[in-house]
């Protein structure tokens, strides 16, 4: 399919080496804000999409030939890993994750089988091995944080405050650790069979643990975080961790084995650095501001440009998901100008 040269500048940030432009790739860059995509979801349920290698390695492919952007995320959900493991999700259209019978006790657990990923899920692997033989730039895996996994299993389905999640955590501290066990051996698995079958790069989605406060999170989420990356760290592939409100925990974040940190626009690059945050970064436009006039936005993004830049190791991206009203072509506009901006600044 495409023949180009490899783009290796992405995964160059990711080392924090030296790099000819800014790299750049937007979360939830498959999706529905592209016609392409609302089209095939006519034909096919999420789940089906996902479970097809070639529909499935289209549409990751697709954000690459329309924007082009410097990586490739794999098109999945966070869900997959956990419907795979026996616990029955659905994907509500403009809704999210829906699990019918939430967890909410010890014996709830038992409803997970444990994950072999070429028995459970052998889409998955089969998608990353095709898109391997037609990618030119990175192909980046995912998998999602237990934090951000258990709002979903607990809450059972999208929350605002996440009280029950966090009231689990409270009340019993026991099942929320063997829960956290049990979805950091179901995700390191996961992530270890997207490496073995050709992922260069991992992201784990932390979306929702802004929620909770540093010393919460120091002590009922930082111990599985850190499990989760040192076994990615052996692999010897980069690793993102990306959260949204999380400016209160990214010092602690810095001592997690995670090479890059994905922030958002509530707080800035240089604050970020200042608070002597010495990995990699990415981030970290406001997905709000892709619906600002063309002069607003650029002028924005340069500033983030300008500060992103000062030191190796910086990736270009938003500080959240794009979502349906986004105008594609914006983001291909952009992705251009961030290129020829970065190339010659
Ligand atoms: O290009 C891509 O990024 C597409 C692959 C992808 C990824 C990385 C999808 C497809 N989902 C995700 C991760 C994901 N899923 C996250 C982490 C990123 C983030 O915070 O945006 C989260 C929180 C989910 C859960 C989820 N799945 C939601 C959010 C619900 C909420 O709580 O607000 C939704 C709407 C989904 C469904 C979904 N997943 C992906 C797509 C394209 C969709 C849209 C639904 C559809 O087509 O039916």
């Amino acid at each position: 399919m495409e023949n180009k040269p490899f783009n290796d500048t992405f995964l160059k940030a990711c080392r924090k080496e030296a790099v000819p432009y800014i790299p750049v790739w937007y979360m939830r860059q498959a999706g529905r804000y592209q016609k392409e995509y609302r089209d095939i979801r006519k034909k096919y349920s999420f789940f089906e999409i996902n479970e097809n290698p070639e529909v499935c390695a289209k549409v990751t492919r697709l954000p690459v030939e329309q924007l082009g952007v410097d990586a490739a995320i794999l098109f999945a959900d966070i869900m997959t890993p956990i419907k795979a493991s026996g616990i029955e999700v659905e994907i509500v259209e403009g809704k999210g994750p829906v699990i019918a019978n939430p967890i909410r006790s010890m014996t709830d657990l038992s409803r997970f089988g444990d994950l072999h990923p070429e028995r459970d899920l052998p889409y998955i692997a089969e998608t990353i091995r095709l898109l391997r033989e037609q990618l030119s730039v990175p192909l980046i895996g995912f998998a999602g944080a237990p934090f951000t996994l258990a709002s979903y299993l607990i809450e059972g389905g999208p929350s605002k405050d996440y009280h029950k999640t966090k009231g689990f955590m409270y009340a019993q501290p026991d099942v929320w650790q063997a829960l956290m066990d049990k979805l950091a051996d179901i995700m390191i698995t996961y992530l270890r069979s997207q490496i073995e079958a050709g992922a260069q790069a991992v992201q784990v989605f932390d979306s929702w643990v802004g929620a909770v406060g540093a010393d919460d999170y120091e002590q009922y989420i930082a111990p599985t975080m850190e499990k989760i990356f040192s076994e990615i760290k052996k692999t010897g592939v980069p690793s993102i961790y990306f959260g949204s409100g999380t400016a209160h925990l990214l010092k602690i974040w810095n001592q997690l084995p995670a090479d890059v940190l994905s922030v958002d626009w509530r707080i800035s690059i240089d604050e970020v650095r200042a608070l002597g945050v010495d990995k990699a970064l990415q981030g970290n436009l406001d997905p709000s501001m892709l619906l600002a006039p063309w002069e607003m936005l650029f002028t924005r993004v340069k500033a983030i440009l300008d500060q992103g830049k000062k030191q190796p190791g910086y990736i270009f991206n938003l500080g959240h998901g794009i979502f349906p009203e986004v105008d594609g072509n914006v983001l291909k506009k952009l992705t251009e100008w961030v290129h020829d901006y970065t190339k010659s600044n």
